[in-house]
Order: C-alpha cells, then structure tokens, then sequence
C-alpha cells in the first residue's frame, strides 16, 4: 500500500491539536533522586530497570502493562464488587462487554494475559506442534514452547525493518505462512497466533485485509485463527487512520470486525482495557470451552472468577467499553506520536512509524559501535534512567532469550529500548522531560561502553538477569 500516513496528529486532523478528553481529579506526587543515589540504585539493581525500586523512579515508561490510571466510573465500579466465590454479577457484566465488545461467545476471566496463555497453550498444543505467529512475544512463545510447541515467525519482512515506513508492519506474511503449512502439514499446526499492534516490532499494526486474508487461508486448511488482542482497540485506530473504507468507521466497529474474523482470543487486560490486574480468554466452539473452562480451575480460579476479585472484574467490564471509544484512543496514540516526533526532529533514531502503545529507541543506530552482545539496549535503558530517573525497557537480545534447540543467543534483527507510554497518566510536559533526556543520552553516545550479563535466569531473562558495565 503507498498512500501517504499522517505522521503527526495535527496534520490527521487538518491542523488542529488534540487534547485528552478527560481532567485530572487525583495525583500522585512524583520525586526525582540524586544522580549519585540513581548511580547507586542502578548499580544495585544490577543495570536492569525491572530491578529498580519504583521510589527511585522519577517517570516510569518501563510498561504500559497494569499502569493506566483508571476513571472515577472504574473506581465507582470498584464499590460494587460482588466478592461471591461462585457466579459473581461482575462476572457477568464482564462476559457482557467482551461479547458486545469482542464478539465471542465463551468469555474466561484470568489473572492476567499469561494466565489466559497457559490455558490456551496447554489445551490445544501438543509436543511436536508448530505455531507460526505474527513475530514472537517473550511470554506468549514460553508457553506454547512450554506445551511442546515450536513458534515459527511469519511476520512481513518490513517489520525488521525499523527505517521502512509500510504502514501495516504487523501483517503476516501470507505466502510465507502458506508455504509453512505445505511444509509442516495443517495437522501438526493447532492455530495460527496472530497479534494486534506488535509489540515486538514496535507497535505495529496488522490491516483487516490480511486478517481476512487470514482467515480464508486457515479456513481452507482446518486451522483455527487465535488472536493476541491485547493492544487491539488500538490496533483498530491504525485501520481507521490508513486502510481504504475505514475512516468513517467507528474503533469499536473496527475492533468488532476484526475480531469476528477469528475463533478467539487472550487477552492481557492490562493495556488496552484500561485495569491494573487482569485477563482473559474468549473462543466460539464449545468443545475447546469446555476443555478450558475445567482446566482454569485448577490453575486461576473457578470459572466465574478465574484469578480476579469482583470488583476487578467490575472495573474490567467498564474498561472495556471505555477503550473503544475513539475520543480515548486518538489523544492516546497522540501521546505516543508526540513524543516520537520531537525524537525524530532532534535526530534521535526511532522505530518508524511510531507505533501504538510506545516509541521504541533504536539502539543499533544509537550506539554503531557496540556489538549485539554488548546489549546495546539494556545499557541505553540503564543511561537513561542514570541521566534523569526515566525507566525504559530492553527489548532486543536480552528479551529474546535463547535457541531451545541450540541454547545460543537469539540474536534479533530488532535491538530496541523502549519507551512505553501508560494511558491517562503523564501528561505532555513529561514527554518533553523524557525527549530532553533521551537527546542527552544520545549527545553523549560515544561514551556509552556497553553491559555483560553476570547472571541469567532460566526462563524469561530480560525480567531478572544482571548485568556489568564493560570496560571503556
Ligand atoms: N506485555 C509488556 O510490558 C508485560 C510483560 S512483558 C514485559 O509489554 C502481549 C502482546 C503482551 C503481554 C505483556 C502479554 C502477557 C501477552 N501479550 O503481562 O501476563 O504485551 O498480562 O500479558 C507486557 P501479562
């Protein structure tokens, strides 16, 4: 596709600026520590922010993930929880809005999004299977190799690409998918893994086209479509903006439609469903409900709560429906876009274009000459949090992990830190405190003499390994 992507808010909506659609009526002091004190709290942390004390956090971009601030009708929800152990009212008023919402039939609750992925995973992968996916996810790809399944990437090539500015970078690529199937065989291929706005690739969104696409395909082979809809009502805003019959049409119709191309869905309702805790899994055939409805019993919960409190679920339900409105989305995705866009005009390298839930630094072009396995973006991470107290997050070959087959690095085309933006928490000033810092950091690249990995957990690494400064 060629035509042209507005790349600032102002220029997709004629000029004018954006604005949240919401006024601040609590805050939460912030404070910023010495420089000594952060060279000490990082040296403690063995030069990984997810091992930093929040206190000693000035603005927190590690995640998006359980951050947002939720609304004053969240926190009235929160009241009415009904903590019944069985059958809960929140529970239904949950399954409610992912029906109306999502479309599916079957609704779980979880505690969080990998709790809906062990179920999935351990329900429908067999060891020996194989499940190609729209690029991995570090937590999604654990538990479908967990169940003995081996992911296979099918993204577009574009999504390697951090200068390519395709505006679906997230799409499969369905040649490449289809040639697998011939490959492999549909019978050792439980369902194919497709997520919305990739993280891993930068936020990047899938189009409906190859979502139908997709599902002509699978269809044709008697395999299911699942989907990852974790970001996908911000997915959704990205087909409104850039795909041919879209631009009239509302998120929630968007979402609504994508989904009803698939056979079901996990969800970490952390992100896009604006709640602090949460999760859940959704399908259309009764059979493979059935199976995961007995199976959440035995690892989250029972099937009226899965892992979640009433009230929880409660302020799920109306997060739900405050996520697809599209006032919401355009001032999020317009938060994310404004602190990409004053990194490109100061030079900054950045992954193009900005994605949607985050600007994701691009530590290959930031620091040339640190080889890969001197984690070029774990020790820009740690730079800047020792420049100003901002927390970013490494997502390159720290996150990538290693070869189950080989035990050697993963060695990811993408080498990325990434600043990742909480919905309705900070507000414009502190994207220009963050920008501020990260040019800092980049004036002062040549000094950067990259990290080694002193010490490496066995499952998920980025989240608790530690690290070293190399010597100059
Ligand atoms: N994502 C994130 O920060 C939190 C944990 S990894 C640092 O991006 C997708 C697309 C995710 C995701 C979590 C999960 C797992 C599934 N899919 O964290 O278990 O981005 O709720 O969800 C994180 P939970």
């Amino acid at each position: 596709m060629t035509h042209e992507i507005p790349q600032t808010m102002g220029q997709q909506l004629g000029r004018r600026s954006w604005a949240e659609p919401w006024k601040v009526k609590m805050v939460e002091p912030l404070r910023m520590i010495s420089r000594e004190d952060r060279a000490t709290a990082l040296r403690d942390a063995g030069y990984n922010t997810f091992l930093l004390r929040s206190d000693d956090v000035y603005i927190d971009l590690l995640t998006d993930s359980g951050t947002s601030a939720m609304s004053d009708r969240q926190w009235a929800g929160m009241m009415l929880g009904d903590e019944a152990y069985a059958g809960s009212r929140n529970f239904y008023h949950l399954e409610e809005a992912v029906r109306t919402h999502y479309g599916y039939r079957h609704v779980l609750p979880t505690h969080q999004g990998r709790g809906a992925e062990h179920l999935i995973s351990q329900t429908l992968i067999k060891a020996g299977d194989h499940i190609p996916g729209n690029m991995y996810f570090t937590t999604t790809r654990l538990h479908q190799e967990l169940a003995g399944g081996t992911f296979h990437d099918v993204i577009v090539a574009e999504a390697h690409d951090p200068e390519s500015l395709a505006p679906f970078k997230g799409d499969v690529d369905v040649a490449k998918l289809e040639a697998l199937i011939g490959q492999i065989g549909a019978d050792r291929i439980p369902y194919v893994s497709l997520a919305g706005t990739v993280n891993m690739a930068g936020g990047q969104p899938v189009s409906m086209a190859n979502v139908r696409a997709l599902r002509e395909l699978t269809a044709r082979n008697g395999i299911r479509l699942l989907l990852d809809a974790t970001r996908m009502a911000e997915n959704a805003f990205f087909i409104q903006e850039r795909e041919p019959g879209y631009a009239d049409r509302s998120i929630a119709e968007i979402l609504f439609e994508f989904c009803s191309y698939t056979d079901g869905a996990w969800m970490s309702a952390k992100k896009d469903n604006l709640v602090n805790i949460g999760g859940w899994l959704a399908v259309n055939d009764d059979a493979v409900y059935e199976e995961l409805r007995n199976l959440v019993v035995v690892y989250e919960g029972l099937h009226t709560y899965g892992g979640m409190s009433g009230r929880d679920m409660e302020a799920l339900a109306i997060g739900i429906e405050e996520s697809v409105s599209d006032d919401h989305i355009r001032a999020r995705i317009g938060q994310v876009r404004y602190l990409g866009e004053l990194l490109v005009d100061w030079g900054v390298p950045i992954v193009l274009p900005v994605g949607g839930h985050a600007v994701f630094l691009d530590a290959r072009r930031f620091y040339p000459h640190l080889p890969q396995d001197a984690f070029p973006a774990q020790t820009l991470a740690a730079e800047l949090y020792l420049d100003s107290g901002v927390r970013s997050m490494e997502r390159g070959i720290a996150s990538a992990g290693r070869d189950p087959a080989t035990g050697d690095h993963i060695r990811p085309r993408l080498e990325l830190t990434r600043l990742t933006i909480p919905r309705r928490v900070y507000t414009q000033a502190h994207m220009d405190v963050v920008a501020e810092s990260v040019k800092a950091v980049h004036d002062a690249r040549e000094r950067a003499t990259g990290l080694a990995m002193v010490y490496e957990p066995r499952y998920l690494r980025f989240f608790q390994a530690r690290f070293e400064p190399l010597s100059a």
